[in-house]
């Protein structure tokens, strides 16, 4: 049984940090409150991604929060990651599921309720639906509505994550649609206090009613 927690979703981006600070920025996240990370690195060699997810396998073991990686199921099961993240141009989810087995925590990118649904049957754990707000994060996408996203919320019986331009004072906009957790880079990553910035998230999460309390 793969045991996991998306209440505070963090995913890195190493764009413009030399390694020791993007280290010492995702180490903040985990102690601000981060219940899973994703590792998303899309300019680097496989070799490269590798080393650096070991780096932060090592900071994330010590948290007992899951490591997932972005897009690729070989890099994952190469350096033992709990999870892998794939979107609508990765490997299917059921061909990752033969792959990775039952343990893994494999994770899916859904835009609509006809692909949320899909993710699902193909055996994701989660989903991450958006982007709800424009980002400033280097990713290819399009905004999702928030009806969309109370649709896809009540479609499929596995976690839904919000996720795109959320940061403390604009999740609001996720009251009263049943969310398991909120998916942040920039919010955390470019935060002058990263630790800190995990904490008031999560706290106006909880506060607002839209994640609830540590499950662990
Ligand atoms: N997918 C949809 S929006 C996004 C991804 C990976 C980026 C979210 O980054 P930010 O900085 O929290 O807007
Ligand atoms: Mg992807």
């Amino acid at each position: 049984m793969r045991n996991f927690d998306t209440t505070l979703y963090f995913i890195t981006d190493s764009t413009g940090f030399g390694e020791e600070e993007f280290l010492r920025r995702t180490e903040e996240a985990l102690k601000g409150g981060a219940t899973i990370l994703q590792l998303r690195e899309k300019d680097k060699t496989t070799r490269e991604y590798i080393s650096l997810a070991e780096k932060v396998h090592t900071l994330t073991k010590k948290y007992n929060v899951p490591l997932i990686i972005d897009d690729r199921v070989d890099v994952a099961l190469a350096m033992g990651a709990e999870g892998v993240h794939l979107g609508q141009s990765d490997m299917p989810i059921h061909t990752a599921r033969k792959i990775l087995g039952e343990d893994f925590i494999i994770g899916a990118t859904a835009k609509t309720v006809p692909q949320a649904l899909e993710a699902a049957e193909q055996g994701a754990d989660y989903l991450g639906v958006g982007a709800i707000y424009p980002t400033t994060t280097k990713v290819k996408t399009v905004l999702t509505s928030t009806e969309t996203l109370d649709a896809i919320c009540k479609a499929v019986p596995i976690p839904v994550n919000a996720i795109g331009g959320l940061n403390k004072d604009n999740i609001d906009v996720l009251q009263g649609i049943s969310v398991a957790g909120i998916c942040v880079v920039s919010a955390i990553m470019k935060a002058e206090e990263p630790q800190k910035a995990a904490k008031e998230l999560k706290k106006t999460a909880i506060s607002l009613g839209i994640i609830k309390e540590e499950r662990k």
